[in-house]
């Protein structure tokens, strides 16, 4: 007899022994996770590898920060809090405003002041948090959302929280891409900002290759946009400027544990230009079918530079993890393919016809 279906239950119930949740925690969830692992046949012909792209965008609030959320506010619920902060560049603000509403929790998010795309700012608002927009950059947001903590009855749900569970919930797309692909790729590449992410893959990977579920471990490779770089010159950025907002970040607050993670997976980080960010972003959606923020773009810039300078053996598996969707920011995508031929027709198929050409 077939199985009966099962639909996917969101991270912690789809992976709960990896996961800090007891069975008193109240899990909520909107069903994160579970996302596509894309075939890119452009990526993989440019390269000669087997390139496969994991599409965070499609998760709930459409972005990766869904896997990291639903562990962080399923564990303030159980703790009894009733409001939750957070710092953001918008994809954290837009998930956790949304899964604080559905703990019926209140959220407060901290954004740089109009430096956050359009669609993350109407999350914010819709879900109904608390929007207060700072004046300074993500790292000054982060300080403010630190001193209301240490003073004040909330709770940070930002992945620099020492609790890990933001971590923890995202380290499940490491889980995915192996239970999908049967082992972990030769490599795997990441836009970094904060730097929780590629540290929670890190994690997610080695969890799973000592229980045995995988035989091997990818090389971690990261990207930051040139002018928001902090990890790849050593040294902090005072003024971060990119055109990819999400990671306009100078002070990576799991800035040490990233560099673990290049350094034990015997990996890499470099920086990408935002003009080849966006070259990227637009060869995504034209070639693959795959529309992804600019800062999710950064680690495709950064595999066909790395081609480009002979770093990448044909050959290899190779995952990129696109963290966001590209509705988020639809300005920055606008403006930067430019002129737009613009047919404008009566309605009729004839005259439309000979407008685009067919007849
Ligand atoms: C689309 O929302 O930090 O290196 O406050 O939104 O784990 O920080 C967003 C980060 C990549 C970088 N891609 O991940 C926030 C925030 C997208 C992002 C990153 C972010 P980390």
């Amino acid at each position: 007899m077939a199985e009966a279906p099962r639909p996917w239950r969101g991270v912690i119930e789809e992976y709960r022994q990896w996961l800090p949740v007891t069975p008193e925690t109240p899990v909520v969830t909107l069903g994160e996770g579970g996302t596509p692992l894309v075939p890119s046949a452009w990526l993989s012909e440019v390269t000669g590898c087997s390139v496969w792209v994991k599409v965070e965008g499609s998760n709930p609030t459409g972005s990766f920060k869904d896997r990291g959320m639903t562990v962080a506010v399923s564990r303030a619920a159980q703790a009894g809090v009733k409001v939750v902060v957070c710092a953001s560049t918008g994809n954290t603000s837009a998930s956790a405003a949304a899964y604080a509403v559905r703990a019926g929790l209140s959220p407060v998010v901290l954004v740089p002041e109009g430096r956050i795309a359009a669609g993350k700012l109407a999350q914010a608002i819709v879900y109904g948090a608390r929007l207060v927009q700072v004046q300074g950059n993500f790292d000054d947001c982060l300080k403010v959302a630190r001193g209301l903590c240490e003073r004040y009855p909330v709770v940070l749900v930002n992945s620099a929280n020492e609790d890990g569970f933001r971590l923890a919930g995202q380290k499940t797309a490491a889980f995915e891409v192996v239970d999908s692909l049967g082992d972990a790729p030769d490599i795997h590449i990441l836009p970094v900002g904060n730097a929780g992410n590629i540290t929670a893959y890190w994690l997610g990977y080695q969890e799973y290759a000592a229980a045995g579920r995988s035989r091997r471990l990818p090389r971690m490779w990261g990207f930051q946009a040139e002018g928001a770089a902090p990890i790849v010159r050593g040294a902090q950025v005072s003024q971060p400027e990119t055109v990819a907002t999400a990671i306009r970040v100078g002070n990576p607050a799991r800035w040490q544990d990233a560099v673990a993670a290049l350094e034990e997976s015997g990996g890499r980080i470099d920086a990408v230009p935002d003009d080849a960010i966006l070259a990227a972003q637009a060869g995504l959606a034209a070639r693959d079918g795959i529309f992804v923020e600019p800062a999710s773009a950064v680690g495709v810039a950064g595999l066909l530079r790395a081609r480009e300078a002979g770093l990448v053996d044909p050959g290899q598996t190779i995952v990129i993890t696109v963290t966001g969707h590209g509705l988020k920011d639809v300005e920055t995508a606008l403006s930067a393919a430019g002129e737009v031929e613009k047919v404008v027709v009566p309605p009729d198929a004839e005259a439309t016809a000979r407008a685009l050409g067919l007849d």
